[in-house]
């Protein structure tokens, strides 16, 4: 008894100096909220990362045109998380936005948000509560296993106008098992691939530590290489274009090139360098994902919920759209990406 009041004493009592329970605004008569004072917190678990840069660069869009306030903070671990809560609530922020950096954190995260009496919603990775289920958090993710699926199908079908035999081939998905929209997205083209007749025991897996970059896939790849030598021919697939770059970029220190290598991301930003090489690499195309969707319309709907009370839709997901190096540029261009 006495340790639980303990606890909940310096919760309090850090809450308080957090500065959460802070009033909500309000105009002078009418006492509803001054929508001019509307903050908005919106973070990001790989501050780095295109894809992240440009949902905050769409948010912020919305931000200028509906005139609120957009605090954008990279949080890369649970500690940063509960900080920047803490430094929104004390900004009078009314909600936020956040790809968390771990999704079993969403426990803590949304009691924080609750405590400092905030609207939470997600975006990109959801957040996983009690027995491994979603929690019940407005959410906007990709379509993973249906994006999954239309990249083994991108890889089957090139495979097959370069006439490659199946013998000769082997397919590397890298990918984080431990985020279930990394997962959904190679296992949706390991499913496909299977589906069309590659065999199984040829593609192989290479797991991600919490952090995607190119560097951490390149470093699943080698190992992946090591383990299975002597192949002519490699499809590279896994949960965006950092994991598949790393693939294509330690395929090449073993001598590979554009002729023996298929790759296919997801994002479409970050792969877009390889296209923009003279030279044609292994990498070959991309799932072009929304990052304008994911900003705009998560800061949107986060505003219309504090200013009209509307609560946002509990999951949507969105699609993506097949490019390669030919096309890229048509297809960025009408989606506001270049
Ligand atoms: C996850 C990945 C990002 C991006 C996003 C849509 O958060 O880590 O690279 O693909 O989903």
């Amino acid at each position: 008894m006495k340790m639980t009041g303990l606890i909940s004493g310096v919760c309090a009592v850090t809450f308080l100096l957090a500065g959460c329970g802070k009033p909500a605004a309000t105009t002078a008569n009418t006492g509803t909220p001054d929508k001019n004072a509307v903050t908005i917190g919106f973070l990001v678990k790989q501050p780095d990362e295109p894809w992240f840069r440009n949902e905050w660069k769409f948010a912020q869009q919305a931000a200028d045109k509906y005139g609120f306030k957009l605090v954008k903070i990279g949080t890369q671990d649970g500690e940063k998380v509960l900080a920047a809560i803490d430094n929104l609530a004390a900004l009078g922020a009314k909600g936020f936005i956040i790809c968390t950096p771990n999704v079993r954190l969403g426990p803590a995260i949304a009691a924080r948000a609750k405590a400092c009496n905030m609207k939470l919603m997600t975006v990109d990775d959801r957040f996983v509560g009690t027995g491994d289920a979603f929690m019940d958090v407005p959410h906007m993710g990709i379509s993973a296993g249906k994006i999954g699926n239309a990249v083994g199908e991108a890889l089957w079908e090139e495979m097959q106008r370069r006439g490659w035999k199946m013998e000769d081939t082997s397919a590397m998905g890298i990918t984080q098992k431990q985020l279930e929209t990394a997962r959904e997205r190679t296992d949706g083209a390991t499913e496909t691939l299977l589906a069309k007749g590659f065999p199984k025991d040829r593609v192989y897996i290479g797991p991600l530590p919490d952090k995607s970059e190119v560097s951490t896939a390149f470093d699943a790849a080698n190992v992946l290489l090591t383990q299975h030598q002597g192949v002519k021919n490699w499809l590279v697939f896994g949960m965006n274009d950092e994991s598949v770059l790393g693939g294509v970029r330690a395929l090449e220190g073993r001598g590979y090139t554009a002729d023996n290598v298929i790759g296919v991301g997801i994002g479409g930003s970050t792969g877009m360098v390889d296209w923009k090489k003279e030279k044609p690499t292994g990498f070959y195309a991309a799932l072009l994902i929304s990052p304008k969707r994911h900003g705009f319309e998560t800061a949107e709907l986060m505003y219309k919920w504090i200013t009209e009370g509307v609560e946002p839709p509990k999951l949507t997901l969105t699609s993506g759209i097949l490019i390669r190096r030919d096309d890229y540029q048509k297809i960025m261009t009408e989606q506001g990406l270049l």
